[in-house]
């Protein structure tokens, strides 16, 4: 039985130089085992709490140094000596060193980093790759091992861009029918095109906060205008080769109760803003569709799935922040059909996991998602296999942090082909 002997942490960056939490777990059998955790811009008002010095002197008060002083001086004291494979004990005694429902005492920044650094050092001390440790701590009907599809923002606006664009995110989505590999070459390819299309338009080709291009746009619909023709100059069929997705982060152009967009002259209320998305939907095929309405306009998203989900997935992701009581009361009140699971909104590993468990049981669609400010971090990867996600969004095939994801997917692909589905005979790499 290894134990955890030390735990460092230091505050390092994310990809938006906004300081974030770092730690190493070294146990008694030498294994060591890093993990830092990602923050978002666009959050969740339902998300874990966010530690931060607030000491306007250092960074504009968002350094972690009272995080990493409450991981050296109240985490490791209560983790010390602990078995690592434990990850119940350990992640139970990161909730209820804590004590509170949204961790806005220690933080999910603090938490999330150990929690994960701890699944990695018990993964490499039973000599399993994450993805396959991960699925010790899932529910006993496990699903086949399977890559997801990746849904690749390859436009972004709203707050993770300096542009014009309201909608947050612009996703193309290959059809599920083939393999991970040939998926994300169709989607690197049109996210090529796509440059080409911006240039050809004499439009901007920097990036934004996920990898995306991030030009400006007289209407949101010409950002799927762009993608529509870069699709096709790759010679596919949108609907049929290729799908269209946003997230629309709602929350974020939601005013007095109604929603204001560039492609309108007047704010629209949840019906009239439906019935925008109703249009994209037929003519730009539209797959998916994330935070249609902000995260507490509960009437608008039942309206939104009842109207939208013949051909379209309603995901909740601001709605949701992978939070169980959430999540139930979307389900209770018929708002979506898929959600999104991002790890740190809500703070450990297995009460992630947990999240996913009630998704899968009611039937959702399930996306694993990035976070706007990350690090090389790869720890989603092996997550979203080990869940057997449908989807996962990383971002555009720019950028280290974003990229590091996709390259991990990758290596997983072809260790389970190397296998031949034989799950024992994956090595630890
Ligand atoms: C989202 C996420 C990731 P953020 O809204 O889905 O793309 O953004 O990390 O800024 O919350
Ligand atoms: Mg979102």
């Amino acid at each position: 039985m290894a134990k955890i002997k030390q735990i460092n942490a230091r505050e390092i960056l994310d990809s938006r130089g906004i300081p974030t939490v770092e730690c190493q777990i070294v146990l008694d059998n030498n294994v060591v085992a890093i993990a830092s955790s990602p923050g978002g811009t666009s959050r969740s008002s339902y998300e874990a709490f966010e530690l931060r010095d607030n000491d306007l002197e250092r960074y504009e008060g968002q350094g972690v140094r009272i995080a990493v002083d409450t991981i050296h001086n109240v985490i490791f004291p209560a983790l010390e000596g602990m078995d690592i494979t434990n990850q119940q004990l350990i992640d139970r005694t990161l909730i209820d060193l804590d004590g509170t429902k949204t961790k806005s005492k220690l933080g999910g920044n603090t938490l999330f980093c150990i929690s994960k650094a701890a699944v990695r050092a018990g993964a490499k001390t039973v000599y399993q790759p994450l993805f396959l440790y991960l699925r010790n701590f899932i529910s006993k009907e496990k699903l086949a091992l399977k890559i997801p599809t990746p849904a690749m923002s390859l436009i972004n606006g709203g707050m993770h861009a300096g542009n014009n664009v309201d909608l947050q995110e612009f996703y193309v989505i290959p059809a599920t029918y083939q393999n991970f590999s040939d998926s994300l070459e169709m989607g690197v390819t049109v996210y090529h095109k796509i440059r080409q299309e911006l240039e050809k338009n004499h439009l901007g080709t920097t990036i934004g906060d996920e990898g995306g291009f991030a030009p400006t746009f007289d209407k949101n619909e010409d950002v799927l205008d762009v993608i529509a023709q870069a699709v096709s100059a790759a010679s596919w069929r949108l609907g049929y080769d290729i799908f269209l997705g946003i997230d629309a982060s709602a929350k974020n152009f939601y005013k007095d109760q109604l929603y204001k967009i560039k492609d309108k002259p007047t704010a629209m209320n949840a019906e009239e803003l439906i019935s925008y998305y109703e249009d994209l939907v037929k003519k730009f095929h539209i797959l998916y569709i994330e935070d249609p309405l902000s995260e507490d306009d509960w009437d608008g998203w039942t309206m939104a799935l009842s109207k939208l989900s013949n051909h379209s997935l309603i995901v909740g992701d601001d709605l949701t922040a992978t939070n169980p009581i959430r999540l139930q009361m979307a389900l209770n009140k018929n708002t979506i059909n898929s959600v999104v699971i991002k790890p740190n909104q809500i703070g450990t590993v297995l009460e992630s996991l947990a999240v996913v468990e009630i998704a899968r049981h009611a039937g959702l669609k399930i996306i694993v998602s990035h976070r706007s400010g990350e690090t090389n971090d790869d720890f989603i990867a092996d997550f979203s296999v080990a869940v057997a996600s449908d989807y996962v969004k990383f971002g555009g095939p720019a950028r280290g942090e974003r990229v590091a994801k996709y390259n991990r997917l990758l290596q997983i692909e072809q260790m389970l082909q190397k296998a031949g589905g034989n799950q024992t005979d994956t090595t630890n790499e």
